[in-house]
């Protein structure tokens, strides 16, 4: 045997990390209101003309002022065409009216941290962009109420992506349904290839998508934590289409 035999537990460190105290669930319970909360200030400040940058900044802003002490990562925030893209930085495009707009972003607070998505309308949207958005939603109710214990990650991805699938965008989901929410990089994963078997008290997000080239995106995203064996979704915030004017 070579003298310095060096094993990594991080995989078991992590499936440790995956189980949260319930303090630990009271801290991601506070981030996420914090998250609603930011949510629901900015929704009446976008409007038409409004540069991804701007509203990025403002989320950013809000969330430090309310006691965040950084973003959970670099917020998504896309408008038109760019919702397309899944995982969209921020530019200096203009908001303009029957456009999608992806606002997906969480904080880090006293540790722990929120990830949460919603997509929006400007102006009004079309009969595609609402077929769109009530597939994901309905994936999105779907995989919440998969989440259970003994299944597993890719049983929870499935059930999802099947709304999805029946729906005719399969091919446009083009990311897993989730992942552990904690301190960062947790599990459990959702995605077909997971074999995590899900158990109490913990935390996942279920963030199905679907990314039409050219036409636009929508990802609707909860943390989700499964507790006395039943899905309690953290996040308050609507998830009917919200349409704002001009
Ligand atoms: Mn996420």
């Amino acid at each position: 045997m070579h003298p310095l035999n060096i094993s990594l537990w991080e995989n078991e460190l992590a499936e440790i990390r995956s189980i949260k105290l319930p303090c630990e669930i009271d801290k991601i319970k506070a981030a996420c209101a914090l998250t609603d909360e930011v949510f629901t200030e900015i929704l009446p400040k976008i409007h038409v003309g409004m540069k991804e940058y701007e509203l990025s900044a403002l989320i950013t802003y809000l969330c430090l002022n309310k006691g965040a002490s950084n973003m959970a990562f670099d917020s998504i925030i896309t408008s038109g065409n760019r919702t397309a893209y899944p995982h969209g930085r921020p530019t200096g495009k203009v908001m303009q009216s029957g456009e999608f707009v992806m606002i997906d972003f969480g904080v880090t607070l006293d540790d722990y941290q929120s990830d949460m998505t919603r997509t929006i309308v400007l102006g009004s949207a079309t009969s595609e962009m609402k077929k769109i958005y009530e597939t994901v939603l309905a994936a999105q109710l779907t995989g919440i109420a998969s989440i259970n214990i003994d299944k597993t990650g890719q049983e929870v991805d499935a059930a999802a992506r099947r709304v999805i699938e029946q729906a005719g965008y399969g091919e446009y989901f083009s990311h897993g349904l989730g992942h552990g929410i904690g301190r960062g990089g947790d599990f459990p994963i959702l995605n077909p290839r997971s074999n995590m078997i899900l158990t109490n008290n913990m935390v996942m997000s279920c963030e199905p998508g679907i990314y039409v080239p050219n036409l636009g995106g929508v990802r609707i995203e909860d943390d989700v934590a499964l507790l006395d064996s039943v899905e309690t979704p953290l996040n308050k915030s609507t998830k009917n289409l919200l349409v704002i004017e001009g």
